[in-house]
């Protein structure tokens, strides 16, 4: 039977109260009976009436025995688990790494072996700073964290999507997520780092110079988890057969480039989605366009490490891609969507410290730190040490152990032994040659807090990120800090930001200082080593300059009209679906509209939810005949005035050169607005779109020339 009786049903059984209490021949016997299983508790006993709970009297107390109603409340009431400190927004997916060049020469790691050999993988994004309900387009740092089922074990790679972070030892990390997150009296700004506290906690934190360029990057409003990279961020180390070490950085590279959106996009995103990033992957994933990654490692020994300007220990810095360059080892694709969010989702613990053997740890004290927390907070979280039970954490190879009962235990050891060594021949024991065996690294110094004097360059990696990027991104950066240090109501912070930026590159300083109305520049910050101007533009810092090629897997959002010309439409509908890209129609109704041949055509969305900012460039299909009415509506001027000052391609039909007229843009319009399907027809459009942005339009919609 089709599941939409069942509202019908509980009316119906509403009604029938008393009927149902006496079980005569009750209607929901008959609707299980005729095929669905029969409702039943958490015991498995079966349920007569689940829209009553059990009183005296039509209009009397409900009464303790009906055991089914409390232990329907009792489980509702216990629902949720604490959120993750941190990352507590975050979305999933399920796919398989597959190893393509062996790194056997380097690490003894069983999954690096073998060409073509593939591990089940988990991978859960996220953003840091805010709560489980916050808008996927806050500027924030998105999690990037890997979970590899190997055949020696659960390896997770806890990444980032920004190769540096904000502190060098883990001893900070509380208080710099309490800087960033609400402040605690009031419980705001939520998702948001556009407060005192966080820039107060920055300004006397230096060493968060270098993470704090790539902040006011666009790299924190990536357009798609799709289109954003990983990185494993710390050194690591890789051990092969002869116990030789090599260290190791890990990257992910996107396959279809770098991408990211517009701050004032990024806003309205926000409002008009903000699932956006959710939505994103799940219909990519669903449609079969599976996302997917290179990791690549950087490589390098001790003679390396010596010889580098920077200490590789140190988490705020990078070893840039120009001076080693990264290698290919294999791909990541994302494939299956979790059956279950919470299950699967939710209750997924990532752990740092779990790495199979042949990837071991460096000093780099961050990452230690962490190899401490991340067990801590899973405890916390998941409520017993039999986390590792749930099917989303349990390792898919043989594992035997001797751990036993606590919460929630759903494995125990099986027979009478549960300890070793036993004289009993019984149960698993250590493999000196499989099991994990630690790096035998030589340390010696004296036990006290210290901090390296070769940590201490807080500025010119800053400078090297600044350098290499676009003049449109270098402007983003600048409209970022103003951003956010608008927002900042003590005057003594913004100086002091703007003091350290003074170290890293004059012009931004004072672009920022001019925008936030100083009336004298403040003194640079007091730098423990000055900044070098002698590191080079590294392009591969540079989200424009890794940008796709192609329109692939991005999003047209093409608006219609009644009268669309359809010969137009199915064009530019094949020529995106040749280029593997999806569009989606927007109508003035959600419905749909007629085309000029007479055909219906249904709409994804109506204009009022389907803003232009949900694209990556946008089409206007309309008619003369609709015109009138279209030129009308706020929602369609919007559409296209947001299309244009995104920097975003528009390709439309004549008929709405009145809308762009009306929007104010009709004067303006430049290489990134094609009259469809235009002389050079509509395949060229779409290999144009693989531009994305327009990026020369955008001094000129500042200037509100448009
Ligand atoms: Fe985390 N971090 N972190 N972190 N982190 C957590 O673990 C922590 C750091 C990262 O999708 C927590 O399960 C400390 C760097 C990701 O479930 C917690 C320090 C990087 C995720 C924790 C750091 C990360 C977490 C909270 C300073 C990038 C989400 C919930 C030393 C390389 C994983 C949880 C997921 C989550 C601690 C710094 C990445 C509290 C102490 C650097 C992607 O254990």
């Amino acid at each position: 039977m089709a599941k939409k009786p069942r509202a019908t049903q509980s009316n119906t059984v509403t009604i029938h109260d008393q009927k149902l209490h006496r079980g005569e021949g009750s209607e929901l016997h008959q609707f299980a009976e005729a095929g669905q299983p029969i409702l039943t508790t958490a015991q498995g006993g079966p349920v007569a009436d689940d829209q009553n709970s059990l009183r005296i009297g039509a209009r009397g107390p409900i009464v303790v025995d009906d055991f089914h109603f409390r232990e329907k409340i009792f489980h509702f009431d216990h629902e949720r688990i604490p959120e993750r400190v941190v990352h507590a927004r975050g979305y999933g997916a399920h796919g398989f790494f597959e190893t393509h060049q062996s790194l056997a020469a380097y690490t003894k790691a069983d999954l690096f072996q073998r060409p073509g050999e593939r591990t089940p993988a988990f991978v859960r994004f996220s953003t840091v700073a805010g709560n489980k309900g916050s808008a996927d387009l806050a500027r924030d740092v998105r999690g990037f964290a890997v979970k590899l089922y190997t055949q020696e074990g659960n390896w997770d790679l806890v990444g980032n999507n920004i190769p540096v972070f904000f502190i060098q030892d883990a001893i900070k990390f509380p208080d710099l997520i309490h800087a960033a997150k609400q402040e605690p009296d009031r419980a705001f700004p939520q998702a948001q780092t556009a407060h005192d506290n966080f820039w107060d906690f920055i300004s006397l934190t230096p060493e968060s110079m270098n993470m704090i360029m790539w902040i006011m990057s666009d790299r924190t409003i990536p357009r798609s988890f799709r289109f954003m990279e990983g990185f494993g961020v710390h050194t690591f180390r890789l051990v092969n057969a002869k116990e030789e070490s090599t260290f190791v950085k890990f990257h992910w590279k996107p396959k279809l480039g770098l991408q990211s959106v517009a701050w004032n996009e990024a806003v309205k995103i926000n409002g008009a989605d903000p699932d956006f990033h959710r939505r994103d992957l799940w219909q990519s994933i669903q449609s079969g366009n599976f996302p997917e990654w290179e990791l690549q490692v950087q490589l390098f020994d001790q003679d390396f490490a010596d010889s580098f300007d920077f200490d590789v220990l140190d988490p705020t810095k990078i070893i840039p891609e120009e001076i080693l360059p990264p290698q290919p080892v294999g791909r990541l694709v994302l494939d299956r969507m979790p059956d279950n969010f919470f299950a699967e989702t939710e209750q997924v613990a990532f752990m740092t410290q779990n790495v199979p053997p042949g990837i071991d740890f460096s000093n780099d004290p961050l990452l230690q730190g962490r190899n401490f927390s991340y067990l801590d907070t899973q405890l916390k979280r998941l409520g017993g040490p039999n986390f590792t039970h749930l099917p989303i954490n349990a390792p898919k190879c043989p594992f035997a152990h001797f751990q036993q009962d606590g919460h929630m235990a759903m494995r125990n050891p099986v027979g009478r032994v549960n300890y070793q060594p036993n004289s009993f021949g019984e149960g698993p024991r250590e493999s000196a040659v499989k099991g994990y065996r630690h790096f035998p690294a030589e340390e010696q110094g004296t036990k006290a807090r210290l901090r390296p004097e070769s940590f201490a360059d807080h500025y010119s990696q800053a400078r090297q990120f600044y350098i290499s990027q676009t003049s449109a991104e270098q402007r983003h950066i600048a409209a970022a800090f103003t951003f956010e240090l608008a927002k900042v109501q003590t005057s003594a912070i913004r100086e002091r930001i703007v003091s350290h930026l003074l170290n890293i590159d004059e012009t931004l300083a004072s672009t920022v200082a001019h925008k936030l109305g100083f009336q004298s520049m403040p003194k640079p910050a007091d730098a423990a080593v000055p900044t070098r101007q002698d590191l080079h533009p590294s392009p591969a810092l540079s989200i424009v300059e890794r940008g796709p090629k192609r329109f692939e897997g991005r999003k047209l959002g093409i608006l219609v009209t009644d009268g669309v010309d359809a010969q137009l439409l199915n064009g530019l509908a094949a020529a995106i679906t040749k280029e593997k890209a999806v569009f989606e129609l927007i109508a003035p109704k959600v419905g749909g509209v007629t085309a000029s041949d007479g055909t219906w055509v249904e709409a994804h969305h109506m204009i009022d939810g389907g803003p232009s900012v949900l694209f990556d460039a946008v089409a206007l299909l309309t008619s003369s005949a609709a015109m009138d009415d279209l030129v009308k509506e706020a929602t369609a001027r919007d559409f296209v005035a947001d299309a244009f000052q995104h920097c975003k391609f528009i390709g439309y039909h004549q008929s709405a050169l009145p809308l762009l007229e009306k929007t104010g843009i009709a004067d303006a319009l430049d290489e990134g607005v094609w009259m469809l399907p235009g002389d050079e027809g509509l395949a060229a459009f779409v290999v144009e779109l693989g531009k994305l942005r327009v990026w020369g339009r955008e001094p000129s919609v500042k200037l509100g020339k448009a």
